[in-house]
């Protein structure tokens, strides 16, 4: 029950912070929440919660919250939950009460726990209280509703409830991912498995667009067989079931022919499929091709010779014509996005200009920042992309993706870093493009919903350092174990190859530490180095044994592997510094010579084959760790 409703490792998460309490605990700050709330108070002691529990919901509350509201309580102790109807009397010990915000009781419930809600929350906000023996709940939307019961989650730990008001909106109205790299795609269980996932960190979107699925670029006029139909049924479903947008992406650009009827048939008969199916977001990609060709000489006839300028042109009443006549004709459907084919810069051109003052107000336009694989987006930027583009930009953000060649042998494992506070404002939202390996990505997908959430309550250690206990199921020691990992998969290049996130910050920090000291006292150097060295070297059986979410193990097995070894060969080569300390060289040189043996070996073990697009030898703390083992050896 609570694995179907929250994503493997929220669910590990919630069974590790509770055990079935028995009295009220002393006041204590709330638990850290992610995404960080926009206001956190601490009410007084936890509630407890007791055998049984009752929750009286308003009827509109959906089952997918209903759902998850007994999972919560269940994982916190309840033995028996039930859900009545407002008009019902609950008859338990525990009343959970939970609806819209402004409905009476609620309201009366959050004022009279102390908790401010201010007249116009937006969409998505809810608000919270856990006080004195009573739990009150309300949702300015089904969404905020939802995102309430996510946020009790976190307040679960091991006295109960945390006693704790909340108020909270998301600062970005869209936050999620975009599966748009190129390689093999992601499976269906691992699209299943993100989908739950991006509900308990409240992200919102998932654009489905990946490069290598032929009915979504090269054959994108052919309808998806069936059995592939069917499990894009299961995704928007399993979307519903999750607050999450499944957003179909259809990408024609590499062959369309934007005169002909056909193809406008040919494009609408495939939108109208997925919305027959339950879409209700669409997006139409136009990324990554050539707009100096066009590919039929009656697109010629009508715009003139191709240019970027008649290619603006040509996208422009495409796409006014799918916002006009097809989403604004079908009922739930969002307002159409769309990925410019001018999409990593700000220069004003004949094509932006084109786009800027034709198209339609409500289509959303993409933006990758400025670089494809931008090292920073920083509010002038974004500003200048508003400007540029004639309306807020919605971000397609190339990180964590390693489909491009500076990322072979890579996993992208740092936080979500240097995008800038206050991005909220011009900004109508941010997708990250993540990797192959999907679960491995949740460490950039966990800060992005963090920060796309609140970015200017936005601390990318907190949410790195959270995102591995969420991996680790809350587990301590397997959360140190996955930190000293990702920190040896920190490096992040940009598209020519320049460095935006440094490799092994943390092991760099503490080899340039032993370097200074070794200089005045060897063996301390050696006794101050090594208990990070045995924790690099357990890392990957730690993390094997503990991580709540097995994919991330599948991902990162590689990596893992290699690690081992590197550990193993900074251990020895500390061996080998100890010996030279003590004076024994002949020990030294043996220890050296194996160290050297184990870093040949961890070198030799290469990405999977078939999955990322760039395969090779993996990287592990590279420039870091294997510098330090090959200079150990002339260290006197
Ligand atoms: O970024 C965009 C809009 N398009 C492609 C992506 O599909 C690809 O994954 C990234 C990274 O290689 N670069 C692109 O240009």
């Amino acid at each position: 029950m609570i694995r179907s409703v929250l994503g493997l490792a929220g669910a590990a998460l919630l069974a590790a912070s509770a055990t079935a309490p028995a009295t009220a605990a002393p006041e204590a700050p709330a638990p850290q929440i992610t995404p960080q709330p926009q206001q956190v108070v601490q009410l007084g002691d936890d509630v407890p919660v007791p055998e049984r529990v009752s929750v009286v919901a308003d009827r509109e509350v959906d089952q997918p919250t209903r759902d998850l509201l007994v999972a919560v309580l269940r994982g916190a102790g309840a033995q028996q939950v039930d859900v009545v109807d407002a008009s019902q009397q609950p008859d338990a010990p525990l009343v959970v009460r939970v609806g819209g915000i402004g409905t009476d009781d609620i309201a009366r419930g959050l004022r009279d726990a102390g908790v401010e809600v201010p007249p116009e929350l937006p969409a998505e906000g809810y608000a919270l209280a856990a006080k004195d023996g009573a739990v009150v709940l309300g949702g300015v939307d089904s969404d905020g509703v939802y995102y309430s019961a996510q946020t009790l989650r976190q307040l679960v730990r091991e006295h109960g409830i945390a006693g704790a008001g909340v108020v909270d909106h998301p600062l970005m109205p869209l936050r999620g991912a975009i599966e748009g790299f190129y390689g093999s795609p992601w499976t269906h269980q691992e699209r299943l498995d993100q989908l739950a996932f991006y509900g308990d960190v409240k992200l919102n979107t998932y654009i489905y667009a990946p490069k290598d699925d032929p009915y979504h670029r090269e054959k994108w006029r052919e309808p998806y067989p069936a059995d592939k139909l069917a499990e894009l049924g299961e995704l928007i479903d399993q979307g519903d079931a999750h607050h999450v947008r499944f957003t179909f992406a259809l990408s024609p650009g590499l062959s369309i022919c934007y005169t002909s009827e056909q193809d406008w048939q040919a494009l609408t008969g495939k939108l109208q499929a997925m919305y027959d199916l339950g879409v209700r977001a669409f997006s139409l990609p136009l990324d990554d091709i050539d707009y100096t060709k066009w590919n039929c000489a009656e697109d010629e006839a009508k715009y003139g010779a191709p240019s970027p300028g008649s290619a603006g042109q040509a996208q422009v009443d495409l796409l006014n014509r799918v916002q006009r006549e097809f989403i604004a004709t079908h009922e739930g459907a969002q307002p159409l996005q769309a990925v410019p084919t001018e999409y990593s810069d700000t220069e004003d051109s004949p094509y932006k200009k084109t786009i800027r003052e034709q198209l339609d107000p409500a289509v959303e336009m993409m933006w990758t920042g400025v670089g494809v694989v931008p090292p920073e987006i920083t509010v002038p930027q974004a500003e200048e992309a508003a400007a540029v583009w004639g309306r807020k930009v919605f971000v397609w953000d190339n990180y964590p993706v390693n489909d491009f060649d500076a990322t072979a042998g890579r996993l992208l494992l740092a936080p979500y870093a240097k995008r800038e506070p206050g991005l909220h404002d011009h900004l109508s939202g941010i997708v990250l493009n993540p990797m192959n390996q999907a679960s491995a990505s949740k460490v950039a997908e966990f800060g992005a919903a963090d920060f796309t959430w609140n970015d200017t309550g936005y601390d990318a250690t907190r949410a790195w350092r959270e995102a591995a206990r969420y991996l680790a199921g809350g587990d301590p020691g397997t959360t140190e174990a996955l930190l000293a990992f990702f920190d040896l998969e920190h490096l992040a290049p940009t598209l020519d190859d320049e460095i935006w996130q440094p490799q092994a910050p943390e092991l760099d920090r503490r080899l340039q530490e032993f370097r200074s000291t070794w200089a005045d006292d060897k063996a301390a150097a050696v006794a101050a180095l090594r208990p990070y060295a045995e924790l690099i070297a357990a890392a990957p059986k730690r993390i094997r044994d503990g991580v709540a979410d097995p994919a991330f193990v599948t991902d990162a097995e590689p990596w893992l592997e290699a690690t081992e070894l590197w550990g193993s060969a900074l251990l020895t080569s500390l061996d080998g510094l100890q010996s030279r300390a003590d004076g024994d060289d002949a020990a030294a040189d043996q220890a050296f010579a194996e160290a050297a043996d184990l870093a040949r070996r961890a070198g030799e073990i290469r990405t999977i084959p078939g999955e990322t697009r760039p395969e090779g030898p993996v990287r592990v703390g590279d420039g870091v760790l294997d510098t330090f083992i090959a200079e150990a050896p002339d260290l006197r």
